[in-house]
């Protein structure tokens, strides 16, 4: 069976990591404009090194939960192509592979001169590209008004699906938000796993209602018997 995943911050929650949308649309205390443009680094280049610089060690220092390591599983008996919209790295270090991190990830830095890419050290602030020297090293994230990554492979995938799922993700980011209606129109069988309703709930065949820890893994094991 074809099956492809959407993950959002709800699944890094059971391993202490805060979600995107905390109390009052702040995020860990900043109004998302200020922190995840382009135009916030253009703006500020020191507030938003300061914010991803903060998160890096706290990502780093989060553990695997039970759903990083059920999905990990799910690749083992089907054709699994798994999107994270998550920066963390806990897919990663929870077992899968070839995750596609589609806002990009925290470990990672980037050369906004020349693309070049290379693992993050604890700062970027003021950090040189290794290739060229150029002083333009950012966070390998995909901000808001950027294209997500890898999108050609994602909506390839979704087209042929038989099953799309989304946990853990509000559905208020695109055009991840929109997933689940493209899979659905291409004939795939959609199911949401969230604590609650989201802004895509409607998009959803079937909705898996409670702590995705727990969830995930019987949704797994059902799966898993039906390959
Ligand atoms: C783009 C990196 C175009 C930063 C992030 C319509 C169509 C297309 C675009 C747009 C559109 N309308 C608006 C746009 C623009 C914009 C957008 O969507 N804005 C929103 C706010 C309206 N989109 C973009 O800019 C995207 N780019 O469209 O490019 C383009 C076209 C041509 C050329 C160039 C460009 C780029 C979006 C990427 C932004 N970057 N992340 C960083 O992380 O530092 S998005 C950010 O939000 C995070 O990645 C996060 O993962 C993501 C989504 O949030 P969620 O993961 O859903 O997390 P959230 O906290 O919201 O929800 C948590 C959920 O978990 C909740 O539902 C909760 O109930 C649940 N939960 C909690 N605990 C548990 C749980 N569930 C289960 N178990 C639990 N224990």
């Amino acid at each position: 069976m074809r099956v492809v995943v959407l993950t959002g911050a709800g699944i890094s929650a059971e391993s202490g990591l805060a979600t995107f949308r905390g109390a009052g649309g702040l995020w860990e205390g900043h109004a998302v404009e200020d922190v995840a443009t382009p135009e916030a680094f253009a703006r500020d280049p020191a507030l938003v090194h300061r914010f991803y610089d903060m998160r890096r060690p706290r990502a780093k220092s989060a553990q695997p939960n039970a759903v990083h390591r059920a999905l990990a599983r799910l690749r083992e008996v089907h054709d699994l192509t798994l999107v994270t919209q998550n920066v963390d790295d806990l897919h990663d270090r929870g077992g899968a592979n070839d995750v596609i991190h589609m806002h990009g990830r925290l470990d990672g830095a980037l050369c906004a001169g020349c693309g070049h890419r290379w693992p993050a050290p604890e700062s970027l602030a003021g950090l040189l590209c290794p290739a060229r020297g150029a002083k333009e090293a950012r966070p390998d994230i995909v901000w808001f008004g950027e294209m997500p990554y890898e999108m050609d492979r994602i909506l390839a995938a979704l087209e042929a699906c038989d099953v799309f799922a989304a946990i853990g993700t509000s559905g208020q980011v695109y055009p991840a938000a929109g997933f689940g209606r493209i899979a659905a129109q291409a004939g795939a069988h959609t199911v949401e796993l969230n604590l609650d309703r989201s802004a895509i709930s409607r998009d959803f065949h079937e909705h898996r209602i409670g702590p995705a820890t727990e969830t995930v893994p019987a949704w797994v094991e059902e799966l898993s018997a039906r390959a």
